[in-house]
């Protein structure tokens, strides 16, 4: 089984190619280092050092045995998206790779992933319009001219519903108007501009379905945290990139660096916004299981990726509790919050469809959050703290 990570050195990229790789696929990752180079332009810094993606698809060779084939370049280009399905192009950007076949699966995390990033400037909404659009439009024709059978799984987000005063459905509503029924995707309306492509995203997706019969995967997921899985325990030069700024960090993995080096949790606002979280290990079972149960031809298959839910004030609590237990004296700031975002609001998501395919849920419990402090606590040394806030405004 021949699978293409697009976006394979990111957060969740790398993690994903280690455990498909581990499970016996064939697995070509794909990126142009815009996250590694975007810290570098922004000045934000991460937690620790990461070996380039080569060197890392060497290490896990070196250990494993198994290949993970590595191409370096920008799916913005249609003729390199392409290439990946045919073959045709010269790999002058690629490392040691010879086309493999045509991919069975194709996993999507090739987007520009921050809710900041996308409001810093013009210059970043843009960037990130652009990356984001491009990329899926090129993967959709790719699929559609060479390999309408390939599973397309794509990583939406649960910020495309918003927050809604309805319970949140699994993608799909049925409305009934004026005596008539239809079936339609569920309204979205994002909060920030990153959200809002994540929405243009699905329409250019569920546009494939409809004219062409594409086989797509929407996965809705929430703020994942989380540092290590299985297979980064093998070496620790396989830890993911991992950043706890404002711009790239997300908050649980904000909040643990925070109390580790004694500055207080940034919580915007009351701290009463609620989203749906998981485990980075559950986004990875989460893949796993959608690869195994695929959509169906002509289907756009849409499941809530969350496990479970928490206000920003819970899980500053929650991080002050178990940190102060741990000898760190956590303090909570609530700062004027820099996004336009409903700071109180229902939030009832529904997300039973993972569960169902034999998704096994791993809670945030308090030993989960103390692992993840004795992790964090060995870079200590590198965590700068003027890169935690800068602001950036809604
Ligand atoms: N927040 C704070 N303090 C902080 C950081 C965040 O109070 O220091 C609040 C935010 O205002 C927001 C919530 O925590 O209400 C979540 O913020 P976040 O920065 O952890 O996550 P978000 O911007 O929503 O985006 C992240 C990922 C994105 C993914 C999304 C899933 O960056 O790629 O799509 O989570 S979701 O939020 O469900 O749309």
């Amino acid at each position: 089984m021949h699978l293409l990570i697009l976006g394979g050195d990111g957060y969740l990229g790398w993690p994903t190619a280690m455990y498909f790789s581990q499970r016996g696929y064939e697995v070509t990752v794909v990126d142009n280092y815009f996250r590694r180079n975007s810290c570098i332009e922004l000045d934000v810094g991460m937690l620790y050092a990461l070996p380039s993606l080569i060197e890392r698809a060497k290490i896990w060779y070196e250990h494993t045995g198994k290949e993970i084939k590595v191409v370096i370049g920008d799916l913005t280009d249609a003729e390199l998206m392409r290439s990946l399905f045919t073959g045709r192009v010269e790999y002058s950007w690629a490392v040691d790779i010879k086309f493999t076949g045509i991919p069975e699966t194709v996993v999507h995390y090739a987007e520009q992933p921050s809710a900041p990033y996308s409001l810093f400037n013009y210059k970043y909404a843009n960037i990130t319009i652009a990356n984001n659009l491009l990329v899926t439009n090129n993967l959709m024709f790719a699929v559609r001219d060479f390999s309408r059978g390939t599973h397309v799984i794509k990583l939406g987000t649960m910020g495309e519903y918003g927050t809604p005063n309805i319970d949140i459905e699994e993608g799909w509503l049925e409305v009934k108007h004026k005596g008539r029924k239809d079936r339609f995707l569920f309204p979205r309306q994002a909060s920030s501009l990153y959200h809002t492509t994540k929405i243009m995203d699905t329409d250019l997706m569920w546009f494939g379905v409809r004219m062409w019969d594409l086989c797509v995967t929407d996965l809705m997921q929430g703020p994942v945290y989380g540092i290590e899985t299985e297979e980064s325990r093998i070496d620790d030069r396989l830890k993911t990139i991992f950043n706890y700024d404002e711009i790239f960090g997300t908050i649980i993995n904000r909040f643990i660096v925070q109390a580790v080096a004694d500055y207080p949790l940034t919580v915007y606002g009351s701290g009463g916004q609620t989203r749906g979280y998981l485990n980075i290990k559950d986004t990875l079972q989460c893949v796993l299981l959608s690869e195994k149960n695929p959509a169906a031809k002509g289907e756009l298959r849409i499941f809530n990726q969350i496990m479970e839910t928490f206000s920003v004030i819970e899980l500053a609590e929650m991080t002050r509790r178990v940190g102060r237990n741990l000898g760190f004296g956590v303090q909570i700031n609530h700062l004027e919050n820099p996004r336009k975002e409903a700071e109180e609001h229902y939030y009832n998501p529904t997300y039973q469809g993972l569960q169902d395919l034999g998704v096994k849920p791993h809670c945030l419990t308090d030993e989960v959050m103390e692992r993840m402090f004795a992790v964090v606590g060995r870079h200590k040394d590198n965590i700068r703290k003027d890169v935690i806030f800068r602001g950036v405004k809604w």
